[in-house]
């Protein structure tokens, strides 16, 4: 075969390489089909040649040994998973829509997608769902991951595009502050540029509870207890206003509201903010000192500082600081987030969001509901209106007024999902699961119609990177025998509900759709073709038309606000929704380690992969250890008031002596979601991932300590007052 330069299937970082090697004729058995031989891509410039472990093992997805080549489906709920040929299926899949939808309304049938699935998937999923379904209840993974820092981004600056230009302009910064991100971990070329800043003088600094691999490499690291953040980037502001740092000239430029801010902050001394945060003063001032010394500095946010009940007002904290430095709109500075997901970026704009048409339109707004109406060949009035975030949406299936039927489209939210053995309750409790994937997934497994896909290098489309480069996904191979691609499934069963407008199965033509569908929005595509992302190796939106350059840096001359200026939003320190106490007085925060990916439904079945990270495992440090009698490598159950968990005990002086540290990759008793708290953000609906309390107590060797099983049921008084952004939340000690 010839070679396909595509990229990696996995994070946002799109890291280049070039698949070779196999012969491009399926082998006779699957099993037997040839690995490809992967090679990193040196023109590309997010990873330069570099790859992690998973971008070079990545070639094994396609040969898993359990990958699924035929649909399976139950004859009955509690009855085994069979094969079936797919015309039954979908035929199952339509008439349970028809009988559901009869009975119930429109309403009844959910869609939950994935920031995974290329542009041209999450936009037809979106379509599916609004015009084929006609319901309203449909969200994505993309709601666990960026939607804080999308929606502060949108507050501040009117667009939500991840980072302010060119991965590249990161080399050539006199200052880099990461707050929450583990990027040596979780997209370890990303390195590459932070180091090229360091050779030329520049300043790293991150902010991170753990002294993780990144913070190892930083020049100054801030240690904070998890869900501080806001405090701490209070406290910046406020040494920035003390020290003289503040850029008056740009505020007064380019900004609005910064008044109202400066009162706010003038209350963030740094002695509170010390005790608040357990960062010492001098480091923070150290901090501000680094990011103001030249004005090309960025300040950047990943999942740490986001995914908080106050992920919102978090991160616009650390826009505030950005901005009264005078960074945003400045070419070579700014402030920006790290997009997770392979598609992320592009995953976030096209419609799979509950609010959302594509080229990031809202669906309340009358005149876009008329031009996608348009290009869909619909009645706007036809359109629903906006449904339940991702986690309410998953809280409500199967309730009296909630979704009978849910189909999946690259999501594994029995392991993603925050407090999720409630999650398998109510994925249980549904009439009908339909899950679309690869492999059986743990959520896959609970489906009663499961549909095998083809994935990554079998199938091609545009994915938008973390820079908001839109790339190139090329087939290399052809999808196993049995497999079919998510735009033939979405597709076929369109046709049999009857749906009106075009159901293409070749994703050029759902390119050149959502071109026309985005013509006009924030999210502008019109004016890329799959020809112009070939010759000039990406093209960034917005690019209005096909003579458009397209827009590296979007900020340089005006914010996309209607006044053109960034708006300063004054933000107040509260504290995580649940604090620590007597019962539970241990801080468990949630993240990632390199080898695995997201639920693990992939990167457990890399030979490679699942030997370098095999299993669960609780970061203790060993003062705490020591006090609870926990010896390293002994197995700790792990219990919050959502349930329990039983994990390897991981002794490190790398991490903070009142927190606890637990990866979310594994499915079972080690699964770090029966654990976590499903406080929401109240504007952006996010979970709180990164901060619950927690007991820690050593398992003796027989077994399990006395009490109950491992996954305490939550009762439902209690569960409707954690779900409530707030309520559980009890005013932040001042001696933490
Ligand atoms: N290996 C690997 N790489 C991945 C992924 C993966 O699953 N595995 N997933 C991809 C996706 S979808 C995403 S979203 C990204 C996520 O990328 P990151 O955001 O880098 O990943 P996390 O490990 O979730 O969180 C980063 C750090 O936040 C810290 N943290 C925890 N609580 C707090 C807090 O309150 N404040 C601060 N400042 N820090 C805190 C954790 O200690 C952790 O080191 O990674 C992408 N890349
Ligand atoms: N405790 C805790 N929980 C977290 C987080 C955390 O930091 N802590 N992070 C959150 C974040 S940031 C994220 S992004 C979520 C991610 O969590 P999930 O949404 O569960 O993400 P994945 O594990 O990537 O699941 C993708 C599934 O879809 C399949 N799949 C992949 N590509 C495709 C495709 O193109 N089509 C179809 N049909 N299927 C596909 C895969 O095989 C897999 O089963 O987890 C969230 N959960
Ligand atoms: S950093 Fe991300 S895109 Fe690059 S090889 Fe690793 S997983 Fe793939
Ligand atoms: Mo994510």
């Amino acid at each position: 075969m010839t070679d396909t330069p595509t990229h990696c299937p996995y994070c946002a970082l799109q890291c280049g390489m070039t698949l070779g090697g196999a012969s491009a004729a399926p082998g006779p058995g699957r099993r037997r089909r040839p690995a490809l031989r992967v090679t990193p891509r040196e023109d590309v410039p997010a990873n330069q040649g570099g790859l992690c472990q998973k971008g070079w093992t990545s070639a094994e997805l396609l040969t898993v040994p359990d990958r699924l080549t035929t649909p399976l489906m139950r004859a009955r709920r509690g009855a085994p998973l069979e094969p079936c040929a797919w015309d039954r299926a979908l035929d199952r899949i339509a008439a349970e829509v028809r009988r559901l939808r009869d009975a119930h309304g429109h309403d009844a049938v959910a869609v939950f997608g994935g920031g995974g699935l290329t542009n041209e998937k999450a936009y037809q999923v979106g379509k599916f769902a609004r015009i084929a379904l006609r319901t309203s209840q449909i969200d994505y993974n993309g709601r666990f991951c960026m939607s804080s820092a999308a929606a502060a981004v949108g507050r501040a600056f009117g667009l939500d595009r991840g980072l302010p230009g060119p991965i590249t302009d990161l080399a050539r910064a006199d200052a880099i502050l990461l707050a929450g991100g583990n990027v040596a971990e979780t997209m370890p070329p990303f390195m590459r540029h932070v180091s090229a800043m360091r050779s030329a003088g520049g300043a790293f600094v991150v902010v991170d509870p753990r002294r993780t691999a990144t913070a190892r490499q930083a020049d100054l690291h801030l240690q904070p207890a998890p869900g501080t953040d806001l405090a701490l980037a209070n406290g910046m502001l406020h040494l920035a206003l003390t020290e003289g740092l503040v850029d008056e000239e740009y505020i007064a430029a380019r900004t609005s509201g910064f008044a109202a801010v400066r009162t706010v902050v003038n209350a963030y001394w740094p002695a509170r903010v010390e005790r608040i945060t357990g960062v010492p003063v001098p480091h923070m001032r150290e901090a501000v000192r680094l990011l103001a010394r030249g004005r090309r500095s960025y300040v950047l946010t990943a999942r740490g500082a986001e995914q908080h009940a106050r992920g919102v007002d978090t991160v616009t904290a650390f826009i505030n600081l950005a901005l009264a430095l005078g960074l945003p709109g400045r070419e070579g500075a700014g402030y920006g987030c790290l997009t997770g997901q392979g598609n992320g970026q592009g995953g976030r704009e096209h419609g799979q969001k509950a609010d959302q048409l594509p080229g990031y339109r809202g669906i309340d707004d009358p005149a876009a509901r008329a031009h996608v109406a348009g290009v869909w060949g619909v009645d706007p009035a036809v359109l629903p209106g906006p449904g339940r975030s991702a986690y309410e949406l998953l809280s409500a299936l199967g309730a009296a007024d909630g979704p009978k039927m849910l189909l999946l489209f690259g999501s594994n939210p029995v392991v993603s999902a925050p407090r999720s053995a409630a999650v398998e309750e109510r994925l249980d409790a549904l009439d009908f699961l339909v899950a679309a994937d690869f492999v059986l997934s743990e959520t896959a497994a609970r489906a009663d119609v499961v549909l095998p896909t083809a994935q990554w290098a079998e199938e091609s489309g545009t994915m938008t990177n973390l820079e908001g480069r839109v790339l190139r996904r090329r087939r290399a191979v052809p999808p196993p025998p049995g497999v079919r691609t998510d735009l033939e499934i979405i597709a076929a069963l369109a046709r049999r509900l009857d749906a009106p407008g075009a159901w293409s199965a070749d994703p050029a033509e759902v390119f050149d759709e959502l071109r026309a569908a985005s013509a006009g929005g924030p999210a502008d595509y019109s004016g890329i073709t799959y020809e112009r992302i070939e010759r000039e190796g990406g093209v960034f939106w917005p690019c209005p038309s096909p003579d458009h350059p397209g827009t590296p840096r979007p900020f340089l001359d005006r914010f996309a606000t209607p006044d053109g200026r960034a708006r300063f939003i004054p933000v107040e320190h509260t504290g995580a929704a649940e604090d620590v106490d007597a019962e539970y007085p241990v801080r468990l925060t949630t993240g990632r380690v390199l080898a695995q990916y997201q639920s693990g439904a992939q990167t457990r079945r890399v030979r490679p992969l699942a030997e370098a990270a095999p299993e669960p495992f609780v970061e203790i440090h060993p003062d705490l250890a020591g006090r609870l009698g926990i010896d390293d490598g002994a197995d700790v159950r792990v219990t919050s008031r959502r349930g329990a968990a039983t994990v390897r005990a991981r002794l490190t002086d790398e991490i903070r002596h009142d927190t606890v540290f637990m990866p979310f990759h594994w499915a079972g008793e080690g699964r770090a979601n029966l654990l976590t708290n499903p406080a929401l953000d109240p504007v952006s609906r996010m979970p709180e991932f990164k901060v619950c309390a927690v007991r820690l107590e050593p398992v003796a060797a027989s077994g399990r300590p006395p009490g109950d099983g491992a996954a305490a049921g939550p009762d439902a008084d209690r569960a409707s007052v954690i779900d409530e952004p707030g309520a559980a939340r009890e005013p932040s000690g001042a001696s933490r």
